[in-house]
């Protein structure tokens, strides 16, 4: 990888891995070519879903809504997810195999109540800044390489983000799983590759 790359892992979390609260289909698969990526990799940073455990994305804190139904808040459509990744609760534990000791900086998202966050770049109201552009800007990052979980809904809005950003963006697919909701993985492998990112 060149020097001036960072390798993202997107939301490597128990809560993501079989067994979990939203499991994704063979999640913990991305961790054997993660680790081997990480080994050749300069520059490295992890995202953790970290939210409350009122967080608004959580079917549970609507009435009479059910997990994966879409509601309308007001910074636009939000799926109503299981609760997950409750702060520092064993389901947003970094999986145990994933190599941890590799990651440089560690970004929390979706940590406040009132909304959520699927890029690791801007929180859902595509506004909200995290920090993750100005680490990388500071260490002279342009190019990014994301890997992890989901490939439909956190990798795929962290990798637009990145687009839009300038950012030179490459998705490395055998190290991602998807949700894939009604549509959502192929809709989101259509929208990287109309926005430039290179599919692998
Ligand atoms: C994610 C749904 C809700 C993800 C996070 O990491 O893709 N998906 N929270
Ligand atoms: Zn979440």
């Amino acid at each position: 990888m060149p020097k001036n790359d960072a390798l993202l892992v997107i939301d490597v979390q128990n809560d993501f891995c079989e067994g979990g609260a939203l499991a994704v289909p063979g999640g913990s698969e991305v961790i054997a070519p993660i680790n081997e990526m990480l080994k050749h990799s300069d520059i490295n940073v992890f995202s953790q879903d970290w939210h409350p455990s009122d967080h608004s994305s959580f079917a549970d804190v609507h009435p009479n809504k059910n997990p994966f139904e879409v509601v309308s808040m007001p910074y636009g459509s939000q799926v109503l997810w299981p609760r997950h990744c409750v702060q520092g609760s064993e389901g947003a534990v970094f999986h145990k195999t994933l190599n941890v000791n590799a990651a440089q900086l560690v970004v929390r998202k979706g940590f406040r109540t009132e909304i959520d966050s699927y890029s690791a770049f801007f929180e859902n109201d595509h506004t909200t800044v995290t920090g993750l552009h100005g680490y990388l800007t500071s260490r002279s990052v342009k190019s990014i390489t994301l890997v992890g979980l989901a490939l439909d809904f956190c990798v795929y809005y962290t990798a637009m983000d990145a687009r839009k950003l300038g950012y030179d963006v490459t998705v490395e697919s055998h190290a991602c799983r998807a949700i894939d909701l009604d549509g959502s993985l192929d809709a989101a492998l259509t929208q990287m590759k109309n926005a430039g990112v290179v599919l692998k």
